[in-house]
């Protein structure tokens, strides 16, 4: 069994636990990273370290460590428990309260981290592409909780992947209140139609690090994409769609509310995205195991 650190000291996994009257735990009171090592290497580290320090910042909340200290311990982390290929779980909780929410009643932050070994997500879909639906329940307004904060409140998301899992599909399509595409449940989404991609801005859905990634890589291969509104009618008549994130990686989506997506296969450009991604997580990153 693995190491958890919490507040500094390191735990066996099933003795690693946090008090009831922790905020997190109460309210949803916190923040909260996914990040993933691949042969050894941390991918886009200070990218999501800094994410979540200004997670913790548009939520007034100040995590009790440096940067610096945050990576250190996380690498600590991987090492004792012997990690190469892993998911990585940083949270930070407003800590631990009364049955108030006021937030003042909190006096020290609670800081986890926890790593696992971690494989492909959607196993053997990134050959014949996921069946995605759009779901009833809309993605939360940022007018009332900025989805750029990645916020321990994740009941909205749930609640569209409860939905696709009720119509067995494998992942949800969130709209806005306007009937825009915002994301996926984890994920944000990406349509390609006559050789140009496309993605909805992210005001409405999470700026994702993997999302950033598909940007660069679209600029070095020379492939045209804009971040524009996107319907329901331009994913059904899209040539290809395709998810990105830290968890599903980038991943092909070939059906969608039962319409066949192109030619009901993984599409040419999303197949060269996913491999040039691919390499691009076996060979950058910060190493794990060398000083
Ligand atoms: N949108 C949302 C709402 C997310 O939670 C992404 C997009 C992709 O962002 P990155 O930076 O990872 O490219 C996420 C990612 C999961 C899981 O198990 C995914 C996320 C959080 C928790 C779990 O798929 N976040």
């Amino acid at each position: 069994m693995g190491w958890v650190y919490i507040n500094g000291e390191f735990y066996p996994e099933e003795e690693a636990k946090i008090s009831v009257f922790d905020h997190g735990f109460f309210y949803g009171d916190g923040v909260f990273e996914g990040i993933r090592a691949y042969n050894g290497r941390i991918f886009r580290f200070d990218e999501h370290i800094d994410r979540l320090y200004d997670s913790a910042k548009a939520i007034l909340l100040e995590i009790p460590m440096t940067k610096d200290e945050m990576k250190k311990a996380i690498i600590e982390c991987l090492r004792r428990n012997g990690l190469r290929d892993a998911y990585i779980r940083p949270i930070v909780t407003r800590g631990v309260g009364d049955l108030g929410l006021d937030p003042r009643k909190c006096k020290k932050p609670t800081v986890i981290i926890i790593t696992r070994e971690w494989g492909k997500m959607y196993g053997d879909l990134y050959e014949r592409g996921l069946h995605a639906v759009s779901v009833g329940v809309r993605r939360i307004s940022p007018a009332a909780l900025v989805v750029n904060v990645k916020s321990l409140n994740y009941l909205n998301n749930i609640l569209g992947k409860i939905e696709a899992n009720v119509k067995g599909a494998d992942e949800a399509i969130f709209l806005d209140d306007n009937g825009y595409i915002c994301e996926g449940s984890g994920d944000n989404i990406f349509v390609v139609k006559k050789g140009k991609i496309y993605t909805p801005p992210a005001l409405l859905s999470l700026r994702g690090i993997t999302r950033e990634v598909v940007f660069e890589l679209c600029e070095r291969l020379g492939y045209d994409l804009k971040e524009q509104n996107i319907s329901l009618f331009d994913l059904y008549t899209a040539d290809e769609v395709f998810v990105t994130g830290t968890a599903a990686e980038i991943a092909p989506v070939t059906k969608i509310d039962g319409r066949v997506i192109g030619n009901g296969k993984v599409g040419a450009i999303t197949k060269r995205l996913m491999e040039e991604f691919e390499k691009l997580t076996q060979e950058e990153g910060t190493p794990i195991y060398e000083d």
